[in-house]
Formats: C-alpha cells, structure tokens, sequence
C-alpha cells in the first residue's frame, strides 16, 4: 500500500496489549521443519524474525500440547507435555526467549473448559463411581422413555453435531461434553477441579514466561446444574440447541474473577476471552469491565459468523448478507465501550472460519484478490480495539480449492460430522446446501498449510495507533450496499490520553464492491464529511499500488478501493 510517513502522535499510559499487534499461529500448518508434514515450534522459532518484522507484538500459539488431536489439539491429554510432532518442552522455553528478546510476548491457548478423554484426570473420573475424581467432569444416571429405552440426560445437542451426552457403560452413567464425545467437560463446580486447572493448566506456563491466554470456550464453564430439556426450537430433531444452559451461567462471572485473581492478575497475564453464543454489548460488559476484573478483552463473534446460518444445526447452510449488515454489526461492536471501562478486539479470520478474502472480499480473479484483501486490511487496521491477525492473513490467503472434494480434503471433526449429517438426512437439497456452505465457511479453509513465498511487502504501520486503536468510531452512509465509510476521531476514547491540541479525524472510505464507486454520486463528498478533507497532502494511505498512485481519480473509488484521509 502507498502510505505518507508521519509520527505518532498517541500519549498516555495504557496497558501495552491495547495497542499491540497479535498474530494467531496455528502449529500444525504453519512452518514444518523437518518434513513430517507438521508444522513445528522450530520452525515457528525460525519464523520469528518475519513476525517481528511484520510489526507482530505477541504472538498467540494455538494449542500445541499433548493431545490426541481428535480436535487438532483442543483435546489435551497432559497440559503440561508438549505433542511431539510440535516439538519439546525445551522447544517452548526457547520460544519464549526468542519472543522475548526481541522485545515480544508469547500468549498460549488455555483449553479448560474441557480435556480429552485421554486425560488421566479422566481415565481417573470413569474408572469407578467412588474415584476421588469422578466428580471433576459431569456424570448422570440414564433416563428411560415410556417404552424403557435409555435416554441422555437432557436433549442437549452438542457443537459438533449429536447429543452432549455419552453413555459409558463401565460405570453405567452419562458425561456430558459440548463438543466430540471425545472431549469430557471439566466440572468446575468442584474447587479441587478448579485448583488443579489453575495449577497445572496455567502456573506452569506462566513460571515458564509465557505472557497470558487466549482463553477457549470462556463463557461455557458454568452450567444449569438442574439440567433441564432446552425447548424444541427444531422440531423432529432428538438433539435441540441449548446453549442458555451453558453460556454464560449462574456461576460464570465468579469463576472468572476467581481464575484473575488467583492467577491472571498475580503474573500481570493478558488474557482474551472466546465468547461465542453472546451477541449482547450488556452481556459483554461484565466480563471485561476494567473494574469487574475477569479478562482485558474477548472475541464477539457476531461479525465473523456472518453467513451461517446459526449456530447449531443450520451452521453450514450459507446464508447470503448485505454489505449493510456487515456494516451494522461492525458499528454496533464499535461503538458499545463509549463511555465504559472495557475494551476489545479486532479481528475477521481464525482457526474456525474460513478466509476473509473469500468470505468478505472477492478471489476470483488476482486483481480482486489483491485489491479486495488490502481493503479488507485497511479495514481491520482502521478500526478500534486491540487487532488480532491470523497466520496467512498478511498476505491475503484464501480458501481452499472450491473442486476440492470434502470426503477426501477436510479433515475437521466438525466439518466431517455436519456433513455426515446432512447425508443421513437423506435431503438432497440439504446435502448440496452443507457442500456449499462447507466451500465457503468450513474451519479446514484457514488450517491448510502457510504460503510461504508471499511477497515480503506487507507490514503493518505503528503510526497513528492512537487514533485508529482508541479513537471513536462514527459511521457514515451506514445504508449504502457499496461503499463502507466511517470517521475515526481523537476525541472519544480514553480522553485523558489524547492531548487536545493534537486531536485528529480520519475517514475511512472502502469500496467493499467489484464495480468503481463514484463518491459524490453516493453523497459522499469527502471534502463536506465533518473535520475531513481529501487531496494530496491529507491521504493518509490508500489500496493502489504506488505504480497507479498517479491516476487516482478524487471522486472514484476503483473497485475494492480504499483510502483513508486524515485531517488534524
Ligand atoms: O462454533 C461455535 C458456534 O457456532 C462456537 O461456539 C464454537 O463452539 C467456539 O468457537 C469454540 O471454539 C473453540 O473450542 C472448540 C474448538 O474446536 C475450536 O477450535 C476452538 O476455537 C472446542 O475446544
Ligand atoms: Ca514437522
């Protein structure tokens, strides 16, 4: 991108990870050392001057402890024992050093909402009804229906299809796990349960340097411990959504509060909160309220589930959207801090979703690709909140071949069981939807393997965080299907942090479409938006390449164009 130097201008004291650049590793696909055809820790250690030089501040590593990989490593089976493939321990302390001498920080994944079943805690829990440990995840006894035969405990329908509950016939009862049945949820009613997490799942990292956690599932450690049947919401199912009997609640906030206490805050540890199934600001609140002390901030997923449809069942059936939704949500989870002491996160892609570029730009042809993937990035650098890239996003990867046939391709539990699913349903048009919405949305698009020979011109500026980290978010032609336009202002964010004479606007203006974009057709005259001027000396950066700079139309906005004016 062509970019007009200045400095920044951002003072004030504010907690390094506001303004800090994450960047999410995902171990297996990322750089594979020895040829296995894993990635590797060595080969993220060999990587981590690219990182620096892209601007990265912290890097977030997904889980790479032991595990059976049933759940590519969301089912740990010994949190303190590294999975070979990836590496060793001493791999991992020097991974710490390496981010740390370069002046960066390193961030696990803290998966404890629940384990494998090859965790000894759980071989423990099933071995027999009196084991001190069958209490640490969420056994109950059968029901029977009229006719005798053995029911789950509730009619819960877990994340990745089926029932949330698994007969085990050594003891003759049900655990309950929201995801595989081969990941048993943790019971953090019990305190013993919890002291051991805290202990073996989190100090230990922690007295090793890592810096804090991406924390899973963080609003689902609490249960309705009465375990009622959700409604029917989908009728002729067996298994029904129920995600208010385990998100967010009755005991969620003092867990929370109890693990800042007792660990977070003790080590100084970021943490960042997965918050799915919570698509209300006043639910959000709480748990990163500076004052509540719970997280510094959490991932709100209403952007980036864009096109699903739903959560449960429905998951895979794409649903188209307007730009204006899109633009509804991003001004909604922009604006609701205003006036709060929380903050959040920026983000459009992880290791659950398919690539921005692909789902929120356009690749089919390289031109926009290129053009629709720098607006894409402007976009999220423009925004306010804490950003979080994922590995492959700099340089606008995309998703998987659309030919690529999903029996033989994915390889995710999830995208595996929903389209099992739909092909026992029997429904065509429901098997040809679940393809569809699997080519576009299914979690094995950002798990294929780093591009490597990327183009090394892709880095992220430090100038003006202040204004695009904290500043406020106004926007501008919110109905418009075409063009996404907003101003970002000083004034508004942590005041006291802004110097008054040094106050700042910019206007952010994307065209998030395939055809040129006339400005003042659209009422967009940029000279009349309020504090905003455009010309020469007042364009902060724009998508062109430097070689087109030259005929830059004022007015027009080439396809997928964007340009972001500054004004003081
Ligand atoms: O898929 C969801 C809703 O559609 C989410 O609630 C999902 O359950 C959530 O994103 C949880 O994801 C995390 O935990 C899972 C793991 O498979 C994912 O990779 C991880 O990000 C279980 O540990
Ligand atoms: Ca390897």
């Amino acid at each position: 991108m062509g970019s007009v130097n200045d400095t920044s201008l951002c003072v004030g004291k504010t907690p390094w990870w506001k303004e800090a650049v994450f960047y999410q590793v995902y171990p297996a696909s990322f750089k594979d050392t020895n040829n296995d055809g894993w990635g590797d820790i060595p080969g993220l250690i060999a990587k981590i001057d690219y990182l620096h030089d892209l601007g990265v501040d912290c890097v977030w590593l997904s889980p790479m402890f032991e595990s059976p990989q049933k759940d590519m490593g969301y089912d740990i089976s010994d949190y303190q024992a590294v999975f070979s493939r990836y590496g060793t321990l001493s791999d991992v302390d020097y991974l710490i050093s390496a981010c740390h001498t370069r002046g960066m920080k390193l961030i696990l994944d803290l998966v404890v909402n629940h384990t494998s079943d090859q965790h000894p805690w759980f071989q423990e829990s099933r071995s027999s009804k009196t084991n001190p440990k069958r209490d640490w995840y969420m056994w109950k006894p059968a029901r029977y229906d009229a006719n005798g035969n053995r029911m789950p405990p509730t009619n819960w329908r877990s994340y990745f299809a089926g029932p949330t509950w698994t007969w085990d016939e050594h003891t003759q009862e049900y655990y309950l796990h929201l995801y595989d049945t081969s990941q048993p949820d943790l019971n953090w009613e019990n305190p013993e349960c919890r002291k051991a997490i805290y202990d073996e799942a989190m100090r230990f990292w922690l007295d090793r340097g890592v810096d804090g956690f991406r924390i899973d599932t963080v609003n689902k450690y609490s249960k309705r411990v009465d375990f009622p049947d959700a409604p029917v919401t989908m009728p002729g199912e067996t298994d029904q959504p129920a995600p208010e009997m385990w998100c967010n609640g009755p005991r969620i906030h003092e867990f929370i509060r109890e693990m800042n206490e007792q660990v977070l805050a003790p080590y100084n540890a970021v943490s960042v909160g997965e918050l799915s199934n919570t698509p209300l600001p006043e639910q959000v609140l709480p748990y990163v309220s500076a004052a509540a002390k719970e997280l510094d901030m959490v991932f709100e997923f209403s952007t980036i589930r864009l096109g699903t449809g739903g959560p449960f069942h429905g998951k895979y059936l794409y649903r188209e959207f307007p730009l204006s939704e899109l633009k509804q949500y991003v001004a909604t989870w922009q604006q609701w801090l205003e006036g709060t002491d929380g903050w959040h996160t920026v983000f459009c892609e992880n290791h659950d979703n398919g690539r921005a570029v692909s789902r929120f730009g356009d690749d089919s042809t390289a031109e926009a690709w290129e053009a629709s993937a720098k607006t894409i990035a402007l976009w999220q650098a423009t925004l306010t909140g804490t950003i979080f890239l994922y590995q492959g996003q700099e340089i606008g990867m995309v998703n998987m071949p659309k030919d690529w046939p999903i029996e033989a391709e994915y390889k995710d539990v999830e995208s595996l069981n929903f389209y099992k699913e739909a092909k026992a349903s029997g429904d065509v048009e429901r098997i040809r939807k679940t393809e569809e919405g699997l080519r576009i949305l299914a979690r094995d698009h950002s798990r294929i393997p780093m591009q490597w020979d990327a183009s090394p011109n892709s880095g992220f500026t430090k100038e003006y965080s202040g204004l695009f980290v904290h500043g406020a978010f106004r926007p501008v032609l919110q109905e418009d299907e075409t063009l996404f336009v907003y101003v970002k202002d000083d004034q508004g964010f942590e005041e006291g942090d802004v110097q008054a004479e040094k106050r700042r606007k910019a206007l952010v203006v994307m065209n998030f479409s395939g055809k040129p974009a006339n400005l003042q057709e659209h009422n967009l005259d940029v000279a009349a938006t309020p504090g905003c001027k455009h010309g020469e000396e007042r364009l902060l950066v724009t998508t062109l390449r430097k070689k087109d700079m030259s005929s830059m139309e004022a007015g027009t906005l080439r396809p997928w164009e964007s340009r972001v004016y500054l004004s003081f």
